[in-house]
């Protein structure tokens, strides 16, 4: 049975790679930080249920920031493979936090490397570093794949940068497996709240439902390549499984406004959409909808809010994954579409759900908000 350790197992890809993992047969070790609330929602389903996975999931506090902790959740595992997911991953965030954002998404991937090393797990430990699309920022070509130059626009994007040549430096150095996964955009009904797809997917099912009247968007003319979270995780574990440890980027090769992201969400509950001006007077109302759900022709649904814009953009990002097809036969299954429309679907039952039980008296605490 191989054993498998996961840092930033409480997010998004943590969740999906650990239920992955799990159906494979791996002993899956999650690295978790301390937090004064509950964290664990992605993951509950598979920690509670032990019968399930045979008491195969077990979750360790601790932190990218603190090496003595990492050093001895490595020494303990021994893990046949680590996946360094853990960071600050919010790119407006890093303009706010940059140096934690250079502490944890830089020196921690330095740290978890040591951590290796210093145990003398070189050659038995494999190592998938989280890498990211943002590292193309301004992009210098289009599309973009592993041998695109890179250009990061954010302090995220800079911290990502060192973490991905430590990576490549210490595979050339010590002859370690370790692989950077460039990834595109991601996304599923488990996206963090704050990212543009869910902040989306949340605020359509509120107004569908009649909990809400509007959104505040950023920049919504920036283009994304966006796949589904699920499709993701496999490449992962793919890259680590591959005969020599090489980078990877991971994409779909669509790329597509925010703003259509949008149209397609309301487009889901049988909404059309009017646009009207331009820029920060930029705006949007109900067209025409059946009646379905809350909406109201006419009703304004969208206005830009420049606190959303970022003091450096990354405008376009459309990945060339064909390295991926050729050598790990990876293909994305899900379009952005059948994303959004997961992701939509998805939001109106959980508000759906909410609604009757605050109908039903039950006073409720939204783990999302
Ligand atoms: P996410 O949902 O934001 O999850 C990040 C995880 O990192 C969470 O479990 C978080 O813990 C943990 N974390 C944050 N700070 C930490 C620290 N100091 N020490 C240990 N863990 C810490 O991100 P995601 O979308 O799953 O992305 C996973 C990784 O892929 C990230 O490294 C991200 O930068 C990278 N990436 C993501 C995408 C994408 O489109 N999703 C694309 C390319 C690369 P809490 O739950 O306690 O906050
Ligand atoms: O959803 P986003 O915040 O994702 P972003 O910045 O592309 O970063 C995500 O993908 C990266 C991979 O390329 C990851 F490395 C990173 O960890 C993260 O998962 O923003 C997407 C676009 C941006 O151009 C942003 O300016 O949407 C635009 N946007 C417009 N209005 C908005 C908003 N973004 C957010 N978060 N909120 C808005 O209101």
């Amino acid at each position: 049975m191989k054993k498998a350790i996961i840092t930033g197992v409480t997010g998004q890809d943590g969740a999906y790679l650990t239920e992955l993992l799990l159906e494979k047969g791996y002993e899956v070790h999650g690295i978790k930080r301390r937090s004064s609330l509950i964290n664990t929602e992605r993951i509950d389903h598979l920690y509670e249920d032990t019968h399930v996975y045979n008491k195969k999931f077990f979750l360790h506090y601790g932190d990218l920031s603190d090496s003595s902790n990492l050093i001895r959740v490595v020494q303990n595992v021994q893990p046949d493979e680590i996946y360094n997911l853990g960071a600050m991953s919010h790119v407006r965030v890093s303009f706010d936090l940059p140096e934690y954002c250079a502490d944890v998404d830089g020196i921690g991937t330095l740290r978890l490397m040591e951590a290796v090393r210093t145990l003398g797990l070189t050659e038995k430990t494999r190592i998938y570093q989280a890498s990211t699309s943002e590292l193309y920022g301004k992009v210098q070509e289009v599309p973009q794949s592993e041998k695109t130059p890179f250009y990061p626009r954010s302090p995220y994007a800079v911290a990502k940068m060192y973490a991905f040549w430590i990576t490549v430096n210490y595979r050339e150095a010590y002859n370690m497996f370790a692989c950077n996964g460039i990834l595109f955009n991601h996304e599923s009904p488990q996206r963090g709240e704050t990212f543009v797809t869910r902040k989306i997917t949340r605020a359509v099912a509120k107004m569908a439902l009649g909990l809400q009247d509007m959104m505040f968007m950023g920049n919504i003319h920036s283009q994304r390549d966006w796949g589904h979270a699920k499709d993701y995780v496999e490449g992962m574990y793919r890259i680590l499984q591959h005969d020599t440890p090489e980078d990877f980027v991971l994409a779909t090769g669509v790329t597509t406004k925010i703003k259509d992201f949008i149209i397609r969400a309301f487009e889901r509950l049988h909404v059309e959409l009017e646009f009207k001006g331009e820029g920060v007077d930029e705006t949007a109302y109900v067209k025409s909808h059946d009646n379905t759900y809350a909406f109201k022709t006419g009703q304004q649904v969208l206005a830009i809010d420049p606190r959303y814009f970022r003091p450096t953009e990354v405008d376009l990002l459309i990945g060339d994954a064909s390295k991926a097809r050729n050598l790990l036969g990876w293909e994305p299954k899900y379009t952005w579409q059948s994303l959004c429309d997961e992701m939509i679907d998805s939001d109106v039952e959980l508000f759906k759900k909410d609604t009757l039980l605050r109908k039903a008296g039950f006073e409720i605490k939204n783990q999302y908000e």
